[in-house]
């Protein structure tokens, strides 16, 4: 299979853990897609472009052996889980299992918003929307603060909402530390203070062998645009022969 993805491992990708937890690690082609890539000033996101197989041309996007083509990332996580070989990361229907898809709704929400605020920031600092930032921002704290109160609890299990909370976390903490433009309602926010369990959690859970994978790791393959559209055309070509285009 394969995942179309941005391969900027300052911060932990849920799609990547949540294939390796399952098991589908050596499986895999990892395609580096930038879909807002910027070259010598020359707006490069074109040559990425994969809205030929995604109308979203959004990633992470996840493609069977078949040329399925599956996209968004609570959509690649079921499908990586109901195809799992070693473990599951969805607990069986039940209360585990609404608690762990809510975590997953609460920090893509988080993650994919704090997304929007950072290009927000690509504009001139006086036409930023502060606005976006205090509609945003009271969100993210009492989300970050009911996952603390759920730390203090404790989870006896790792599932994929727990994939969800370091992707949003981790993003989260690489914005406030290494953006050059800073957030003009928490310019210095840090996700720990005041978040003592969840900073304990964080900082065991990273230590899995399904973060060690990616996080903090330069991305080694080929992230050339030629070899992306290379396999946007070898999935073309597969959905013509099983008729999944
Ligand atoms: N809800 C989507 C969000 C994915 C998303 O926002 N992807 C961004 C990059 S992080 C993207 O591909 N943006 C390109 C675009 O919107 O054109 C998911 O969870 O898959």
């Amino acid at each position: 299979m394969w995942i179309f993805y941005s391969p900027f491992h300052t911060f932990v990708h849920k799609v990547l853990v949540t294939a390796h937890e399952c098991g589908h690690w050596d499986d895999i082609t990892f395609v580096p897609t930038f879909p807002f890539k910027n070259n010598d000033g020359e707006d490069q996101g074109d040559a990425y472009s994969i809205a030929a197989i995604n109308p979203l041309d959004k990633v992470p996007t996840l493609v069977t052996d078949t040329g399925q083509v599956i996209y968004g990332s609570q959509a690649a996580c079921e499908y990586l889980d109901g195809t799992a070989k070693t473990r599951n990361m969805y607990p069986a229907p039940g209360p585990d299992r609404w608690d762990a898809v809510t975590r997953l709704a609460l920090c893509d929400t988080i993650f994919e918003q704090t997304v929007v605020m950072v290009m927000e920031q690509w504009k001139p600092e006086d036409e930023w929307n502060i606005g976006l930032f205090e509609w945003l921002w009271p969100k993210f704290i009492a989300g970050l603060d009911k996952l603390e109160r759920d730390a203090q609890q404790g989870w006896r299990d790792f599932d994929v909402g727990h994939a969800s909370m370091l992707h949003a976390i981790s993003y989260l903490g690489f914005r406030a530390e290494f953006y050059e433009a800073k957030d003009p309602l928490y310019p210095n926010f840090n996700w720990r203070e005041n978040r003592p369990g969840l900073s304990a959690w964080f900082d065991e859970a990273i230590q899995r062998p399904s973060v060690q994978s990616h996080y903090n790791k330069d991305f080694e393959g080929d992230s050339s645009a030629a070899f992306c559209q290379a396999q946007v055309q070898e999935i073309l070509a597969l959905q013509k022969q099983h008729g999944t285009g």
